[in-house]
């Protein structure tokens, strides 16, 4: 069995983060490995607190792990701060890991920062330039490039603004300006491709999770980028489908039927 690695925190309601990656793994029949970042504590309405994993132990647990098993693949979903990501590079560079996915995870869907100034910094300058592709959303994109995307024209100069900063690729989720449609760009090197859906009325929890751990899960089987973001897109659709609520806030995932 293939497996794949996320990096990431917990969110106990099993919507975002961690868990959701791990079963979106499974979903590919990927065998998942994690390292947590931090920990939350958070219903479907919101995040009380955030307590991060100390660094030091961060990095015992990727040296305990990579010393063992090599991922075919691994993503980035809230990395919390500065410290959490200088260990992460070096492990990265000391075990040669490829197929890096960045979710540049800023804020949840509920309104909470999910990493520091110092480490947004950090992402943008240091991890980005080692991916393989980077899956920001509209406000990611907006945040990293300093750029307003009001419009598809906008979205690929925002793109290929993303592609500048040193990643392969980049693909930018969850166009909205169509009522009835939403958009995820993917930029590879000079090709570029919308995937268009169809709008789903409700608030969903880690549709931005369970996109980029689609993608690791292709990249850890061995398929090609575009193919395995055509997959990840129909894959989140499908999970957006099969959404339930299990408390009285967001909604969360099924399993995308694959
Ligand atoms: O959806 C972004 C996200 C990522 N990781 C964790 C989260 C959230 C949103 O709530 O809690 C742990």
């Amino acid at each position: 069995m293939k497996t794949a690695l996320s990096i990431a925190g917990s969110d106990p309601t099993g919507g975002a983060g961690l868990q959701a990656d791990l079963k979106t793994f499974a979903a590919f029949g990927i065998h998942g490995l994690s390292a947590v970042t931090a920990l939350t504590a958070q219903s479907t309405h919101s995040i009380s607190t955030i307590h991060p994993v100390p660094t030091d132990f961060f990095a015992d647990q990727l040296e305990t792990l990579l010393s063992d098993i090599k991922p075919g693949a691994l993503k980035t979903g809230m990395l919390h701060n500065a410290g959490i990501i200088d260990q992460l590079i070096l492990s990265i560079k000391k075990h040669e890991l490829v197929n890096l996915v960045v979710d540049p995870v800023s804020v949840s869907s509920s309104g909470t920062e999910l990493i520091d100034n110092e480490g947004f910094k950090m992402l943008r300058d240091r991890l980005i330039p080692m991916a393989r592709v980077i899956t920001p959303n509209l406000m990611e994109a907006e945040r990293l490039t300093g750029l307003r995307i009001s419009g598809e024209s906008e979205l690929i100069d925002a793109a290929k603004r993303l592609k500048q900063m040193g990643p392969e690729s980049v693909v930018i989720t969850g166009g909205h300006w169509r009522k009835s449609e939403t958009v995820d760009f993917f930029l590879d090197g000079s090709e570029y491709d919308f995937f268009r859906g169809e709008k789903i009325k409700g608030e969903f929890h880690g549709t931005g999770c369970a996109f980029s751990a689609a993608i690791t899960a292709g990249l850890a089987i061995g398929q090609r980028l575009k193919k395995a973001v055509h997959d990840a897109h129909l894959y989140v659709l499908g999970a957006i489908t099969s959404a339930f609520r299990p408390g009285s806030g967001a909604s969360i995932l099924g399993s995308g039927g694959f």
